[in-house]
């Protein structure tokens, strides 16, 4: 059975570190526009394509079985996935029945319904006030904004008056360090990072080890650990990660106390195979849902919701383009009023 609870930790050893800190200039201050017109708008692609057909569908007229047809082709179409689809023509059913509707204009609100209620186990704040440091570990498949999502986790976190530490657990890519150094600075916060002697080896769990004690050592209240991307299919980084997450448990008996994974809107229903994957290995515990705005896959939140019916993941975050006031938590009837209008 899935299990998106906390694991127990397996001992490890900690590596050798070249690990350094590196100091902080300025924050620039950001632009800000509302976040939820902003998900509104990047959820304008889904909500066009859906919206159409749906007020086609419900344009009036009588409730019947040809009707819950093509309103069953519809969600298929958008990316909510044969199970969520099930679930939420069954809950229509039952409101139609319960509360006796006859015409096919009263199911948009009736669908809405359905779709929040889908929705809302998902809505589970991440509360980081459990433990001094709170250590988050990021994850996910190459290129899904695990980075961008830190440097947006460290702005929300200091605006909740949060102090955070960053972790350069990406050894692999050469650029990794300079874009999460780069962060680091646009939120004026430290960041642990190997020797930028590209010549030297450096390990990523040793980097997020250092990191942990280093936030013990300051009174940190936050560490976000990046990782590099790999494919859930690449065994051997597979059993890297679950190495990394070992030894973090070595500077702090019960961290990593977040296992986030970051998924791509845009991957539509692979996403249900990373969440396999990257659990299995790593007893994920949150996710974040990146690049809402432009995709016309929002509905893809849907299937994750289907997928677990009773063991729904929290959905911690989700992002709505690169600027650092771009994630915010998951509110299920917020995102269902930018899906369906
Ligand atoms: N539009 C949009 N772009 C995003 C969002 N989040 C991340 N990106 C972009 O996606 C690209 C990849 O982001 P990264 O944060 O580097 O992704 P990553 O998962 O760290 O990538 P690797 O470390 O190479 O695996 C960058 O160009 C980001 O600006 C988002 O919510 N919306
Ligand atoms: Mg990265």
């Amino acid at each position: 059975m899935f299990s998106f609870f906390k694991s127990k930790k397996n001992p490890a050893d900690p590596d050798e570190t070249s690990a350094k800190p590196v100091v902080e200039p300025e924050s620039k201050p950001e632009e800000s526009i509302s976040f939820a017109s902003k998900l509104k708008q990047g959820l304008s692609r889904t909500r066009q394509n859906l919206g159409k057909q749906l007020s086609s569908l419900f344009s009036g007229g009588k409730i019947d079985e040809e009707l819950y047809e093509e309103l069953e082709t519809i969600l298929l179409t958008s990316d909510i996935g044969v199970n969520a689809t099930h679930q939420l023509l069954e809950n229509l059913r039952k409101q139609v029945k319960r509360d006796a509707l006859t015409d096919s204009m009263q199911l948009k609100q009736a669908l809405k319904k359905s779709l929040i209620a889908m929705l809302e186990p998902l809505a589970q704040p991440l509360d980081t006030t459990t433990h001094k440091p709170f250590v988050i570990m990021i994850a996910g498949v190459n290129g899904v904004g695990k980075t961008t999502s830190i440097g947006k986790l460290a702005k929300y976190f200091q605006t909740q008056g949060q102090s955070v530490l960053l972790a350069a657990g990406d050894t692999f890519r050469a650029a990794a360090r300079e874009q999460l150094i780069a962060w680091g600075e646009r939120n004026n916060v430290t960041v642990i990072a190997p020797d930028s002697d590209p010549g030297k080896k450096s390990d990523p769990a040793a980097i997020i080890f250092d990191a942990v004690n280093s936030a013990k050592a300051r009174g940190i209240d936050i560490v976000l650990a990046d990782t590099a991307g790999r494919l859930t299919t690449q065994l051997h980084l597979m059993e890297e990660i679950k190495k990394v997450k070992r030894v973090i448990s070595k500077a702090m008996p019960d961290a990593p106390h977040e296992v986030l994974l970051v998924l791509d809107a845009n991957t539509g229903q692979n996403a249900i195979t990373q969440v396999k994957a990257f659990n299995d290995a790593l007893n994920v515990t949150g996710l974040i849902l990146t690049k809402l705005d432009g995709t016309a896959k929002g509905g893809v939140v849907a299937a994750i919701a289907g997928q677990y019916p009773e063991n729904p993941p929290a959905l911690r975050f989700i992002g709505v383009g690169e600027g650092l006031d771009d994630l915010r938590p998951f509110d299920a009837g917020e995102f269902v009023e930018a899906l369906l209008d």
